[in-house]
């Protein structure tokens, strides 16, 4: 067998695969609710290399990842040249950027959404220095999660008032962005809870609801992320697959999740791997041509080497579920279990070419002539075809 993680191996992964990673991900240093760091904080210019060597694409960052909250504007200059540097000598890109706003303590209340006008203001200042800086480093997307916009409890927050100054804000940042032409399209990452209690757009159906409302709607999506949809119970596959019918799925947050408990952020393929085949094998058939991007944190567990073999195992889990999904297509006899489960003619209109409500009356095949009984005998036959899925996933066939 070969090593997993030698050149040689089919999983290997390059930049054409468009494997990106966040540096907080391989950054997170361990700490939780409930312990301190385990690990070192890493060096960005560390993590670009690295990632570089295991065959990343590129990194995204929070502004505070990259050049720490307080920073003086020289130190700043210093931090951003560092990082373009390591970039240039790399070749790793930047997909992608993002703004913390909910680690600080004046984000207690959230930011967009806070309470306190002067704190949606340094927000939206603060976020707005970070689109800057995410143009100029190469970045298409912009990512907005939510952070802490939510409550614990229910009169504290006005969510119709809250969703108002959501929408100002996105507004605002939408037309800041066609003022400066820059060519940036935002995501909206859905969470259902975490650091709050309850948070504001909790699933990729909210948001793509509240988008319909702004201003300048088409420059927005949604980054979904695995795990989130995952805590609140939901068919992840299913989310994705309505935000590409939509048009809206700007880019992606690949991790796992075991079900509906904390947010584990697992590396991707950990946790659900059925969910996890079932997203690849859409994302590929679907022709997505954004970043696979992690967004995962190495258990508090592993040390810095354990940290780059868990980056290494969320390409190498695409890569394999990537060839198993395009196995499963390929395979003739899914082919005719996908023909006796009829999946075929749910592609067919269910109307004719012109028809009308009334020609659908004057139909009599369509029901009183219609053989309800005999349509509700029919087997559907999707238990063959879901184990011939497992079949793949589990290496089997
Ligand atoms: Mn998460």
């Amino acid at each position: 067998m070969t090593d997993p993680f030698t050149p040689e191996d089919p999983f290997t992964p390059t930049p054409d695969d468009r494997f990106t990673f966040g540096l907080w991900t391989v950054g997170w240093p361990g700490r939780d609710p409930f312990g301190e760091p385990t690990r070192p904080a890493l060096d960005p210019v560390e993590t670009v290399s690295r990632l570089a060597e295991l065959g990343a694409y590129g990194v995204t960052f929070h502004d505070d990842d990259l050049i720490p909250f307080g920073s003086s504007d020289t130190a700043r200059e210093t931090h951003v040249k560092r990082f373009r540097q390591a970039l240039d000598a790399t070749g790793m890109k930047v997909p992608m950027a993002t703004t913390n706003l909910f680690t600080h303590p004046v984000f207690k209340d959230g930011a967009f959404t806070a309470n306190d006008r002067d704190v949606r203001r340094y927000a939206l200042r603060k976020t707005l220095r970070n689109i800057d800086l995410a143009v100029e480093l190469g970045a298409e997307t912009y990512v907005a999660w939510g952070g802490r916009e939510g409550a614990e409890s229910g009169a504290a927050k006005d969510v119709r008032t809250a969703l108002d100054r959501l929408k100002e804000a996105f507004d605002l940042l939408a037309g800041y962005v066609l003022d400066q032409g820059y060519p940036l399209r935002f995501a909206i990452e859905p969470k259902p809870n975490e650091p709050r209690g309850d948070l504001l757009l909790p699933t990729i159906g909210h948001a793509l609801a509240f988008i319909e409302r702004l201003e300048h709607a088409d420059l927005f999506g949604v980054n979904p992320e695995v795990g989130h949809e995952q805590m609140a119970g939901l068919n992840v596959a299913h989310g994705v697959a309505q935000a590409l019918w939509a048009g809206k799925l700007f880019h992606i947050d690949l991790n796992g999740q075991t079900g509906v408990k904390y947010d584990q952020d697992l590396r991707f393929g950990a946790g659900d791997v059925r969910a996890a085949f079932w997203l690849v094998d859409l994302l590929e058939s679907a022709g997505y041509r954004g970043p696979r991007h992690f967004d995962f944190k190495p258990p508090r567990t592993e040390d810095v080497e354990g940290v780059w073999v868990s980056a290494a195992a969320c390409m190498r889990n695409y890569l394999v579920l990537k060839a198993r999904a395009a196995a499963f297509r390929a395979d003739p006899a899914v082919r005719d279990a996908l023909a006796a489960a009829r999946s075929d003619r749910l592609a067919q209109p269910t109307l004719g070419a012109g028809e009308s409500a009334a020609d659908l009356l004057a139909d009599r095949t369509a029901y009183e002539d219609f053989d309800v009984e005999a349509a509700a005998r029919r087997a559907m036959a999707f238990e063959r075809l879901d184990q011939l899925a497992m079949d793949h996933l589990l290496g089997t066939r």
